[in-house]
């Protein structure tokens, strides 16, 4: 593992105004039928089932929206240098994902800050026009949140020295910031927590086979898994957002094979029905 570098912290600046030029005016306020939408999010440890999930849950109700986990722009970042101003810019593109499963201790940090923008850009998308002109209770589920950036990864990247004090504190100051400024539009009625022992995890992780994933240990899933269990079952983890403290939390075993079991996958839907309808 590498040191720290001087230049880490310094990535954080300018992130609202780069957001401001980059959601489109009109997402900013909410119109009439946008803010009928209701919010979702699908919590859980890595290679729980939550994407295969979230695309069934898409194909069982023409009312309903996923937005998936940005996870392909983490892999694919283009960045432009100039060796002068007569040579053409070269592009390279970084995989910060691997990145940060290589060198946790220098890219965390940096990470964190990547997927809280990307996924909060992702989500500040104005909702399909079928759903805004759907005559049921339209709902867009996330894939994971601004919460578990925070409260799931980053925290847990704190605990294992991963992100140092310093970093930690700046993260939790932009990402407060964040949060009051744009989180009224991403405002979530409701927590989906897909929950599967750490060993099932690590049995669909390998089964998917995601290269940047290879060196993930079990280890590390048992510790997202306490992350979890502390945030949305014990609820022991110090949340700073007053909504987020009693918002209701549906929680579903994942464990079961649902993917090729269409009765499992019935009742999983249904339960799902049911908590949007009392949301
Ligand atoms: N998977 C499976 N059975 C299930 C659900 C998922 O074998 O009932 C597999 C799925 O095909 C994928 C892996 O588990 O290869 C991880 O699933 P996914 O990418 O949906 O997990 P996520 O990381 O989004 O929670
Ligand atoms: O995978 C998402 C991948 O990204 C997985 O390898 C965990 C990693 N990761 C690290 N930090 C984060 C944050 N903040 N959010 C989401 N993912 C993160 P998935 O298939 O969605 O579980
Ligand atoms: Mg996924």
């Amino acid at each position: 593992m590498s040191s720290y570098s001087f230049f880490q912290g310094g990535k954080t600046v300018d992130l609202q105004a780069s957001f401001l030029s980059a959601v489109p005016q009109k997402t900013r306020c909410l119109s009439g039928s946008a803010s009928r939408v209701k919010r979702v999010s699908i919590e859980g440890n890595i290679a729980v089932g939550k994407s295969t999930f979230a695309r069934l849950l898409q194909s069982a109700c023409p009312d309903w929206e996923v937005v998936a986990e940005p996870v392909s722009k983490w892999q694919n970042i283009e960045s432009k240098s100039s060796k002068g101003a007569d040579a053409p810019p070269q592009t390279t593109v970084s995989n910060l994902l691997q990145m940060m499963y290589q060198d946790p201790q220098r890219w965390s940090y940096t990470f964190q800050t990547y997927s809280c923008m990307s996924r909060l850009r992702t989500q500040l998308q104005p909702p399909p026009a079928r759903l805004l002109s759907s005559k049921g209770t339209p709902v867009q589920v996330y894939e994971r949140s601004v919460y578990s950036d925070r409260y799931i990864f980053a925290l847990n990247m704190f605990e294992l020295g991963c992100i140092n004090a310093t970093e930690w504190a700046v993260y939790q100051d932009w990402h407060s910031l964040l949060v009051e400024q744009f989180g009224h539009q991403v405002e979530l009625e409701g927590i989906i927590y897909f929950r599967a022992s750490p060993q099932k995890c690590m049995e669909r992780l390998r089964r998917r086979g995601r290269p940047e994933e290879n060196e993930v240990k079990l280890d590390y899933l048992d510790k997202l898994h306490v992350q979890h269990e502390r945030w949305l079952v014990e609820k022991s983890t110090e949340i700073n957002f007053e909504k987020l403290k009693n918002i209701p939390v549906l929680q579903l075993d994942a464990s079961v094979e649902f993917q090729s079991d269409p009765d499992v996958r019935e009742q999983l839907v249904t339960k799902v029905k049911n908590f949007f309808n009392a949301l």
